[in-house]
């Protein structure tokens, strides 16, 4: 995993250690001093049950043990899938006491995308929880067995079927353990939303992710008496690091875990527990606001509520305050790197009309129009970043590296963004074709190419269309051989493809063809901004 483009070159590394950001730290020693500093201090809430610092650190390295004793080796890559429960935390600590790496895959994700990550990681085991919401995971895991011939061990959190081990019964000697793995290794690897083709692998070191924790910490006021509630997916880079919940366990804080980002779920746990802070997507975060306009929560432990992952209008972020009493944070980040975030003592207009200004000022920001020119200050274009923790290269996608990063290892981030004078930034849309639907990310050519594998299928064209409840929506125009298909089939064979459900798109529009110029075809991209343009039209005509 260490690619000579996907490191920092020595200059830029010398920088980052001199300023103090990289300081050498790695997670297995982060639990591990933690424990030792405040055994007895509660580390993780779920339900009723209350997971000790200590306890947790004896259960990871317990398990990291039994790990390698398994035949798992340090730098093996390990796919972990699993819900806001305290085996996660278990499972990541676990590898990486036993210098092993976690490949995070998202709970929504399915067969498909299984495969899909842990062959390109060559993942020898997969730590799995038996069930989220009513979906057998195990059984699905079991499912990929045959078609991945590295993959040593399944493990199950929860009721083991035949064939898997349970993660419970797994233990080992921690004398057994490894020494600290290199501080500038990779550490696990979160996955890329993407704009084409399936998740591509993020390698992010100790040092670098590390630095994002303390330097989340200090914006976002953290300390140990902070408790940070993870609503949104724990192995979402969000509720991750943006401070997340390892940023609350690197200060010593107390991590709440959301079964169900709910309103009446979130609101009871947030009484409960004196939760302080916690983070959501737009939508959900509208949902909490709607149920806060009905009855007004007294949520006074809350200080602050923190929304990103997709754009916050202005005229919602303006209800954050007065509806739940507490202050709004806005955050523009990406599993890549960088994170921006508005200020606790920025003026409320930026707080409401802005996505927030970088955590590092070494966070390099280029604001460039299509020619890679720079933009005159104040008119958008497209940024890219480099900085102490932003990734240099996906692992081992040569193609990819070529188009997202420069040669002087700026990150292409897709986006359009306009700079204010003060450094925050406005997010103004996607250079290229994601659909951001909820927070989540969904490649329009991942959707058409598994469109095209229908063989009544002869072309199909996804697009994202603005929406109010999800921010976007996936909108599928396609070309049918006859007979055609009917939107429900297509619907139907989408989920039969085994993808996560998010991917299924939420219109389905059969039509007689595509519009191509005198000159031959047009290229996809014009093709997907002509037939969003009709869908805008026709949208306002009928209000
Ligand atoms: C977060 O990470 P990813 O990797 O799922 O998605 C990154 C993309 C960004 O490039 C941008 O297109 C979009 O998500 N995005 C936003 C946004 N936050 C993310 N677009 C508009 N406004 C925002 N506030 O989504 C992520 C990672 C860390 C912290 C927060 C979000």
């Amino acid at each position: 995993m260490t690619d000579p483009i996907q490191t920092w070159p020595a200059d830029l590394a010398a920088r980052y250690r001199a300023r103090g950001y990289w300081r050498g730290e790695t997670f297995p020693a982060m639990l591990r001093d933690r424990a030792a500093a405040h055994p007895d201090r509660v580390a993780l809430v779920a339900g009723d049950a209350r997971l000790s610092y200590a306890a947790l650190n004896d259960r990871a390295r317990s398990l990291g043990a039994g790990l390698l004793a398994l035949g798992l080796r340090p730098g093996d890559r390990v796919l972990i899938q699993m819900g806001n429960v305290p085996a996660f935390f278990e499972a990541v600590f676990g590898a990486f006491a036993a210098g092993l790496i976690p490949v995070y895959a998202l709970p929504a994700h399915r067969r498909t995308e299984l495969l899909h990550l842990a062959g390109k990681a060559a993942a020898r085991a997969i730590l799995v929880q038996d069930r989220i919401e009513r979906f057998d995971h195990a059984a699905m895991v079991l499912g990929l067995r045959g078609e991945l011939p590295g993959l040593a061990h399944i493990i199950v959190a929860g009721t083991a079927p035949e064939g898997t081990l349970a993660m419970d019964s797994i233990a080992g000697d921690a004398a057994t353990l490894p020494a600290d793995p290199d501080p500038q290794s990779v550490a696990f690897c979160q996955i890329s939303g993407g704009s084409t083709g399936l998740p591509k692998l993020i390698p992010r070191t100790h040092d670098d992710y590390i630095y994002s924790l303390r330097g989340s910490n200090e914006i976002c006021g953290i300390d140990a008496e902070s408790v940070y509630m993870a609503t949104l997916p724990v192995a979402h880079n969000f509720t991750m690091s943006s401070p997340g919940h390892f940023g609350a366990l690197y200060a010593g804080a107390r991590v709440v875990l959301c079964p169900a980002p709910l309103p009446q779920v979130a609101f009871e746990l947030i009484r409960r527990e004196g939760v302080t802070i916690t983070g959501l997507v737009p939508p959900l975060a509208l949902l909490w606001l709607d149920a806060a306009e009905k009855t007004p929560p007294a949520l006074p432990s809350l200080t602050l509520l923190q929304v990103g992952g997709a754009k916050f209008l202005p005229e919602s972020a303006r209800r954050v305050a007065p509806l739940l009493g507490c202050r709004l944070q806005q955050v523009f980040g990406m599993a890549e790197g960088l994170v921006n975030y508005t200020r606790n003592d920025d003026p409320d207009e930026i707080v409401t009309g802005t996505q927030g200004r970088p955590i590092s000022p070494d966070d390099e920001v280029l604001i460039l129009d299509d020619a890679g020119a720079p933009v005159p200050e104040g008119t958008p274009g497209n940024l890219l970043t480099r900085g102490p923790y932003t990734i240099r290269g996906y692992h081992d996608d040569a193609s990819a590296n070529a188009r997202s990063f420069t040669e002087d290892g700026f990150y292409r981030t897709g986006d359009i963004v306009q700079r204010l004078p003060s450094g925050h930034l406005v997010v103004m849309g996607r250079a290229n074709d994601q659909i951001n639907r909820n927070g989540e990310k969904i490649s329009a050519e991942e959707v058409e190419d598994l469109l095209l594998g229908h063989p009544q299928v002869f072309d199909a064209v996804v697009v994202s269309i603005p929406d109010a409840r999800l921010g976007e929506r996936a909108c599928a125009f396609i070309q049918p051989r006859e007979p055609a298909p009917t939107p429900a089939e297509l619907r139907r064979y989408m989920r039969g493809r085994e993808v996560a459900a998010f991917k299924v798109p939420d219109e389905i529009r059969i039509v007689d063809g595509f519009a191509t110029t005198a000159v031959g075809k047009i290229s996809r991209r014009q093709l997907r901004e002509i037939l969003r343009a009709d869908v805008l039209a026709e949208e306002e005509k009928t209000p």
